[in-house]
């Protein structure tokens, strides 16, 4: 069974917690539990995490590189302001999926330009946690029509 990483970045761990305006009621494990019950209808297997830190989401991804079929990833503020995950993106060669809960293009100007879409085959934002599940259904498709090479 093909194997997607979904990484989420700082912050996103209070998801369901503070903010509820901006970013709804929904926690990340009713994120993560929602995604795994999706990918096992897609056939996937998620592997689902968080880190506030730079670093641990640049090992994560060297180490996809080796072990997954794709990656969904919401990199919250590290989307405007990480060229490390830019580069470990770039290097990983797998699909991407960028997700925001929010829409971005509607918030002010700092949150508009993405490093990370650089490196992203598709974004999803505004479209709250069901993103996820979006970017689970596209890499699902996407793999059936572009089985990696051996
Ligand atoms: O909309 C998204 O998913 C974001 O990636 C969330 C980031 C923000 O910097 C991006 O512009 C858009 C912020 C994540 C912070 O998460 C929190 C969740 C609850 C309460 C406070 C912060």
């Amino acid at each position: 069974m093909a194997k997607i990483l979904i990484l989420n970045g700082p912050n996103l761990n209070l998801l369901g917690e503070r903010e509820p305006h901006i970013y709804g009621h929904t926690t990340l494990v009713q994120v993560e539990e929602r995604c795994k019950a999706v990918g096992k209808r897609l056939g996937l297997e998620v592997d689902f995490r968080q880190s506030n830190h730079e670093g641990q989401l640049v090992d994560w991804i060297h180490e996809a590189r080796k072990t997954m079929a794709g990656i969904v990833f919401n990199p919250a503020a590290y989307s405007f302001t990480s060229m490390a995950i830019l580069d470990a993106l770039k290097a990983s060669q797998l699909p991407i999926v960028e997700v925001h809960i929010t829409n971005i293009h509607r918030r002010e100007p700092m949150y508009h330009k993405s490093y990370v879409s650089l490196a992203a085959t598709g974004v999803i934002c505004g479209l709250g946690p069901f993103g996820y599940e979006a970017g689970l259904s596209f890499l699902a498709e996407h793999l059936r029509s572009q089985p990696a090479p051996l």
